[in-house]
């Protein structure tokens, strides 16, 4: 167990400090008065159990060890959530622009979504971090999505745990309905982003006022 942990560890400070960052982002909008792409930000590390299913489905020994790190690059995970599709983008531009991280790869399966109905935009980056013993680069998953496709893909997920894979052909084709709900419900949104960008910005100015008094 000491051996995973001391594997695990620079995961761990990879995940606190990135979330640090990336929350920083939405602050610095905050301040500048203008719409924020990112709307709250979430980091797990892989926990063992997932990562043992994940040896077994890519037929690679469960130890920690260089290979593992190569095949599993999501051990460190960050979630970025938007509120609409085009923060998407935005966001995917200012962490290629950054210097503290690299991305080396980048799926798109919100253009080209994957057949279950899960879409989101993930990014694979080398990430630095400074050790006792120097500094070791890690691999990291950055997946960002819209609310609606976090709340889609959290359901989805759950409901896959519950059944094992095997899900019932019912709930498949309810979850597929679902994510065609939560696609028009994006589109929806962006076709009035201006009216609630506007709205938003309105209740903010309010709120400094009210707290003000
Ligand atoms: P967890 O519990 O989130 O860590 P592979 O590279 O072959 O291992 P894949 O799918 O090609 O796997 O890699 P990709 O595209 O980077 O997707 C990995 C992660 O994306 C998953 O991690 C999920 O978080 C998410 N994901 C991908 N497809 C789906 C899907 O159909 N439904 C949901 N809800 N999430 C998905 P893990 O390790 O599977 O799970």
């Amino acid at each position: 167990m000491r051996q995973w942990n001391q594997f695990l560890e620079p995961y761990k400070q990879a995940v606190d400090e990135l979330k640090v960052k990336l929350k920083g982002l939405r602050a610095q909008y905050e301040l500048e008065d203008v719409h924020t792409p990112v709307e709250f930000v979430t980091g797990r590390v892989k926990p063992l159990a997932s990562i043992y299913d994940k040896t077994l489905e890519k037929g690679i020994p469960f130890e920690p060890s260089a290979e593992l790190a190569a095949e599993l690059p999501d051990i460190a995970g960050l979630r970025l959530m938007c509120q609409f599709v085009d923060d998407i983008s935005t966001v995917v531009e200012t962490l290629r622009q950054r210097n503290d991280l690299e991305v080396i790869e980048e799926r798109d399966y919100i253009a080209h979504n994957k057949p279950s109905g899960y879409r989101s935009y993930h990014l694979i980056i080398k990430y630095p971090v400074q050790t006792i013993h120097g500094e070791q680069t890690i691999f990291a998953e950055i997946q960002i999505r819209t609310l609606a496709m976090n709340f889609w893909a959290s359901i989805e997920h759950s409901l896959n745990y519950k059944y094992e894979g095997e899900m019932p052909d019912e709930i498949r084709n309810r979850l597929e309905r679902a994510a065609e709900a939560a696609f028009q419900l994006d589109e929806e949104m962006s076709q009035i982003r201006n009216e609630i960008q506007d709205a938003q910005q309105y209740f903010s100015a309010f709120k400094e006022t009210a707290t003000r008094r």
